[in-house]
């Protein structure tokens, strides 16, 4: 099955002849990092939304896919890894760090595009947000649609993409999260829904902006996140392992203490509403708090804030798949049990 060109990218070559619809400066450098994920997924079927393979065409094909993308940045594209992004792991997340912070070093580099799965891209996307120390743009990209689809969307989410990263109104927000023409931001932006285009959003807090053809539209000036920290993993070969239980009605303390066992340095709960858990587990938590394991409180609900806990550490605004990170970071760089509470209090 062909990847897709024609109807979309005819549009988007016409929106380009209107020059002064487009802000980006066409010499801006920007440097895509493949990934995998559905963007670069394949089937052979044109109507395959839901069971083709992710992770399948590589970087050159996709800048083929996409002559538009000359006219937005010079641009060029590094293979890092083609996975479906529910395979994504600390190495490569180490690695792409670590090469983006060097990458964006380089003057002629304006920002960066990571193009990634959708499953777990807010995961990659936060923590990119967390240990990338820069003004210039990371912005993390990916599709609902495989790219032999009717209707992909990963060709326009791309170039989108690429247009934030070459524009200068992209600089000083940290990383992006960019899909079905919004731009979100990395530190709240979640996946909301398995199937659907609009799926990314963050609930409470909105999208920072939109795009306008394929120029990027800020609502507000750049921001910094309240209580967002950096972590500098430049030197770390590898992160704690932090896991994630699920609660729900009976939930006991069976599996808390099997992670331990397996490992696991600190432990993240998704909790029922504001971060509760069964009073049978209590004990347990309060027991790991005291051996200086953390047991963060997060809630399965999707959305809202998880107050402070007498037993563990309530996780603030995050999720249970970012609070995993984030704890992660934490362990990694040392920080004791009243310093990750203040973490993931929401505090400055
Ligand atoms: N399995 C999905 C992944 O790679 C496909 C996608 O949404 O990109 O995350």
């Amino acid at each position: 099955m062909p990847v897709r060109l024609t109807p979309a990218f005819l549009s988007v070559a016409l929106a380009l002849s209107t020059a002064s619809l487009f802000a980006a400066d066409a010499k801006s450098g920007v440097v895509i990092y493949a990934t995998g994920g559905t963007i670069a997924g394949s089937s052979a079927s044109s109507t395959d939304t839901t069971d083709y393979d992710a992770g399948k065409l590589g970087i050159e094909t996709l800048i083929k896919a996409v002559p538009e993308l000359n006219q937005v940045a010079t641009v060029t594209g590094e293979q890092l890894a083609n996975m479906p992004s529910q395979d994504m792991d600390q190495k490569t997340l180490m690695k792409l760090s670590k090469t983006i912070s060097q990458k964006l070093e380089d003057p002629a580099v304006h920002g960066v595009v990571v193009t990634h799965g959708t499953d777990t891209l807010e995961e990659t996307a936060f923590f990119l947000d967390l240990t990338v120390k820069s003004e210039k743009p990371v912005v993390v990209v990916g599709a609902m649609r495989p790219a032999t689809a009717v209707g992909a969307d990963g060709p326009m989410n791309l170039l989108e993409a690429v247009s934030l990263a070459a524009n200068d109104k992209a600089n000083g927000r940290g990383t992006l999260v960019v899909l079905n023409d919004r731009i979100g931001s990395a530190f709240y932006t979640t996946k909301t829904n398995s199937t659907m285009p609009d799926t990314f959003r963050a609930v409470e807090q909105g999208y920072l902006g939109s795009f306008v053809g394929i120029t990027p539209r800020f609502y507000y000036s750049p921001a910094t996140p309240t209580g967002k920290r950096h972590f500098d993993v430049s030197k770390q070969e590898s992160l704690p392992k932090v896991v994630i239980l699920y609660s729900y009605q009976d939930q006991d303390s069976a599996l808390i203490d099997a992670a331990i066992k397996d490992g696991a340095k600190g432990i993240v709960i998704a909790g029922t509403g504001n971060g509760s858990i069964p009073t049978r587990t209590k004990e347990t938590v309060k027991r790991l708090m005291e051996q200086g394991i953390p047991v963060i409180r997060s809630t399965r609900t999707g959305s809202g804030f998880v107050s402070r806990k007498e037993e563990g550490i309530g996780s603030g605004f995050f999720n249970p798949q970012k609070s995993r990170i984030l704890l992660s970071l934490a362990l990694a760089t040392g920080a004791d049990m009243a310093t990750i509470e203040r973490y993931f209090s929401a505090a400055e």
